[in-house]
């Protein structure tokens, strides 16, 4: 039995007052909560360990970094690694696209070709437009159907052997589909592509296991997994590692430095330049250990459990249409009601205490695709209920006879 009220008590925020009601967090896919036993290594770390690392012969520096290393073995063992080398902690994973985006610069040539899905976040496109710019690669996308979907038998077309990469998420920020991401990897090695697996919104809910998956490159956000903002990681083979260059240059990342030549540091600092968010990256070790505690089988079953219990609730309400429909998704719910804007339902339900995300979600090609603004997008954690669901049912309905 998943005692979720056991759980709430480790998360301070939960027991707020907005708006003069109890809050109802359903904005999880944005950022998740922090519990208590991560803002307690936040501010002991603040209170007895603040340091540079990697720098100082001082005993402060040398547990900084000690604690610091400790925090990449877990992210390490979390996502089966094989080398914690292979591990780069980055401000988020945003920042871990942008730093293989720009490695493929100097490994791609005009002609060669790139795919992505039809449903990814901005970052997991920007950065590689802008790398097709600068090599005159191609980007080829994957289309969608209306459930939200990838249409597999359009990708293993679009697969040639002039495909050099593919980058997809395994769950939309925007629909909570989840990717045949083992699929798409096995097909594009078998043309030599690489795959970069954007895990934004899988590790909330999945372990995943770089290793079994195969995959070249995993990327995640710890701020979505309990822990703090401003960190996250990139895992990628140790080979594909030691092929790209160098994302930026200053200190820590160098082996020698004269004005004639520099030579770089070995994994990972190649890779981390400046002085990184060490209390995040300790913090973001401790989010890894929480998580772990409570199971992610557990976390999985509930969490299936609020989905289903809020979908059938939703769809009972006339007029609310759910965009996202595929049968492997996961707890996230994006929906409109009639040709309301989602904006005045959002701006409604945080009247009610209700946190929901309202807009494009940074996905607007999916939002082009069924011709729509937005949605209003209520995405659920493993510390949510039922009678929360609830809550924003009354909500909805609510909303829904003052704006119709
Ligand atoms: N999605 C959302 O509300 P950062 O900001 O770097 O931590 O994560 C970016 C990102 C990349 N890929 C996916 C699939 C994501 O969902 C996100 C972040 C949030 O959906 C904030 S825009």
């Amino acid at each position: 039995m998943f005692k979720v009220n056991d759980i709430r008590k480790d998360f301070p925020i939960l027991s707020r007052q907005v708006n003069g009601k109890s809050l109802v967090y359903f904005d999880n896919a944005a950022t998740s909560q922090t519990p208590q036993q991560v803002i307690d290594v936040i501010v002991d770390y603040y209170s007895n360990y603040n340091a540079n690392i990697h720098r100082g012969v001082h005993t402060l520096s040398q547990e900084a970094t000690d604690l610091y290393e400790q925090a990449r073995q877990k992210v390490q063992a979390h996502f089966n690694a094989k080398f914690s080398h292979e591990i780069i902690l980055t401000s988020g994973t945003t920042h871990s696209i942008n730093l293989v985006a720009n490695g493929f610069s100097s490994l791609l040539k005009k002609g060669d070709e790139v795919i992505v899905s039809a449903l990814e976040h901005h970052s997991n496109i920007v950065p590689w437009q802008m790398l097709c710019e600068r090599t005159g690669a191609i980007l080829k996308v994957i289309p969608m159907n209306q459930d939200g979907e990838l249409v597999m038998d359009d990708y293993d077309i679009l697969l040639t052997k002039n495909t050099k990469l593919v980058f997809v998420n395994h769950i939309s920020n925007a629909l909570g589909t989840i990717n045949p991401i083992e699929y798409i990897i096995e097909k594009a090695h078998k043309v030599g592509a690489a795959v970069l697996i954007d895990g934004a919104q899988s590790c909330p809910h999945i372990k995943p296991d770089v290793q079994k998956l195969d995959v070249d490159f995993y990327v995640a956000s710890a701020h979505k997994m309990c822990g703090p903002t401003g960190v996250g990681m990139l895992y990628g083979k140790e080979d594909w590692l030691n092929k790209l260059p160098p994302y930026q240059g200053g200190g820590e990342m160098i082996a020698e430095v004269t004005f004639e030549k520099t030579t770089y540091a070995n994994l990972p600092h190649k890779f981390e330049a400046g002085t990184p968010n060490i209390c995040g990256g300790i913090a973001f070790g401790a989010a890894i250990d929480y998580m772990n505690n409570v199971g992610f089988n557990n976390i999985a079953k509930y969490e299936h459990e609020l989905l289903e219990y809020a979908t059938e609730k939703l769809l009972a309400i006339e007029g609310l249409k759910i965009y996202g429909t595929s049968k492997n998704k996961t707890s996230v719910i994006s929906f409109n009601l009639n040709s309301i804007h989602p904006y005045d339902v959002g701006t409604i339900l945080d009247k009610l205490g209700i946190a929901v995300r309202t807009g494009h979600h940074c996905a607007q090609p999916i939002m082009d695709f069924y011709n729509i603004p937005g949605t209003i997008r209520a995405s659920f954690s493993f510390y949510n209920t039922k009678a929360e669901i609830d809550t924003l049912v009354e909500g909805v309905k609510k909303a829904k006879m003052m704006l119709s």
